[in-house]
């Protein structure tokens, strides 16, 4: 099989090199000349556990370039971006789908898959792309096979779920999902579902925003908490001991380019019927306020100045700051010219983030962990020594030794 994958990013680029590690040819495009000049030279541009050494491998054996024009091939994969767009409701943007649909038409023959595996409003195959696939001659489910197979893997953990999560595939007609089926059986382990397009990119949608309206409902539990004298990181262990209850974790705010982003994919397409989804969306968002708010407090308790902020990324153990809520903090804190604000993260490669973490910690006035990353977990407690007020806000409650000389605060103990 040869497949050609537009965009090679968080998704498109581990899935072009699983499929060229299970022998088929594949040619990888993108817009951006550096991403594809540094992978032909065999560097990946994003951090990824497993997925460098994967690049090495499928590059000595010739069966995966970058590109920046498709190539006709057997199967086609558009693996672009989908950001909100900027209007009332923050609905899904099609443009880069619909871009990478028109790049690869003059490329199309009769018998190839189609496959969308970005994230996109529900109908979206059936509305948009289909209608464009017939403009440019082709009888879907007999000339091309169109599918939607939706991406569901959680990133630090890509290549190992890419192989073993259970894959959606959603065709436009059934003849569509036999044919994406067994392009996925090339190296999925897990089920391989088969349904309608439509069907897919709902259940995608829904698993983001189960997630994004059960940490609201932590988050909102956490203020809650607070307010009442509460530990609530107490509550959500003992409520989670019922065999029914699974409650998430409350944090500073909710990012990354999924769960922030999908949601308002649904209440664009009815912002009438899709309330709780809504709200919980209104939730999230007022996290990175009140972990400003309550950050200030701290400070200004012992009259301090400096700030050193712990973790810019969305979550731990990655370099994504995509709608991250920490950057939204610094920014905040950073703004505001009574406080010196410093940066500290291993994984992210900015100017103005601090690499030395001696001088991050200096003279300190409180820590504020806003990142689940493995370096801050195994934090002792001297590291702390040089700061000048010993107080740790830790809203990712990651740091695991505890001793008497530092202040640790989590949500669990806020409210003291
Ligand atoms: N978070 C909390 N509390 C929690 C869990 C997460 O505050 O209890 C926060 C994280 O810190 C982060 C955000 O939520 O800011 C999202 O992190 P995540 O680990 O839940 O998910 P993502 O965005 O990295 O990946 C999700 C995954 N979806 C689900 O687990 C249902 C992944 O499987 C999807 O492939 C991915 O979205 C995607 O691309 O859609």
């Amino acid at each position: 099989m040869k497949l050609c994958t537009v965009g090679l990013g968080y998704i498109g680029l581990p899935t072009s090199i699983m499929f060229a590690s299970h022998d088929v040819d594949v040619v990888g495009v993108d817009v951006k000349k550096e991403a594809v000049d540094l992978l032909n030279n065999g560097q990946i541009h994003i951090e990824e556990p497993g997925l460098q050494d994967a690049l090495e491998s499928v590059l000595k054996v010739g069966k995966f370039k970058a590109s920046l024009e498709p190539e006709k091939a057997d199967t086609f994969i558009i693996a672009v971006p989908t950001p909100n767009k900027d209007d009332e409701y923050l609905s899904c943007d099609l443009s880069f789908v619909m871009q990478a649909t028109e790049n690869i038409i003059p490329y199309l023959e009769k018998g190839n898959v189609v496959i969308v595996e970005s994230t996109i409003a529900p109908r979206t195959m059936d509305d948009h792309v289909k209608p464009r696939l017939e403009e440019a001659g082709f009888t879907i489910g007999e000339d091309i096979y169109l599918v939607h197979c939706p991406e569901r893997v959680l990133p630090g953990q890509i290549m190992h779920e890419l192989i073993h999560n259970n894959r959606i595939v959603g065709g436009v007609t059934p003849e569509c999902t036999e044919k994406g089926a067994e392009v996925y059986q090339t190296f999925v382990q897990g089920e391989i579902i088969k349904t309608d397009a439509r069907t897919a990119e709902m259940s995608k949608l829904m698993e983001n925003t189960f997630r994004d309206v059960n940490i609201a409902l932590a988050n909102e539990l956490a203020k809650v908490c607070n307010k009442l004298n509460i530990n609530a990181l107490e509550v959500i262990k003992m409520a989670n001991k019922h065999p029914r209850v699974n409650l998430h974790t409350p944090g500073p705010g909710v990012g990354g380019h999924c769960l922030a982003v999908d949601p308002y994919f649904i209440i664009a397409k009815a912002p009438e019927q899709a309330k709780l989804i809504s709200l919980s969306r209104e939730i999230n968002k007022s996290m990175p306020d009140y972990v400003t708010e309550t950050a200030e407090k701290l400070v200004q308790k012992n009259n301090g100045k400096k700030i050193t902020v712990f973790g810019l990324t969305y979550k731990g153990n990655v370099d994504d700051i995509r709608e991250s809520p920490a950057m939204d903090i610094y920014e905040k804190l950073n703004a505001k010219p009574e406080y010196e604000v410093v940066a500290y993260d291993p994984h992210v490669k900015l100017s103005f983030v601090e690499k030395d973490l001696e001088k991050a910690l200096s003279g300190s006035d409180l820590v504020l962990i806003l990142s689940d990353h493995n370096e801050f977990k195994e934090l002792k407690s001297d590291a702390f020594s040089t700061m000048n007020t010993l107080q740790v806000f830790d809203t990712k409650n990651v740091v695991q030794e505890h001793s008497d000389e530092v202040t640790y605060i989590n949500y669990g103990n806020l409210y003291k």
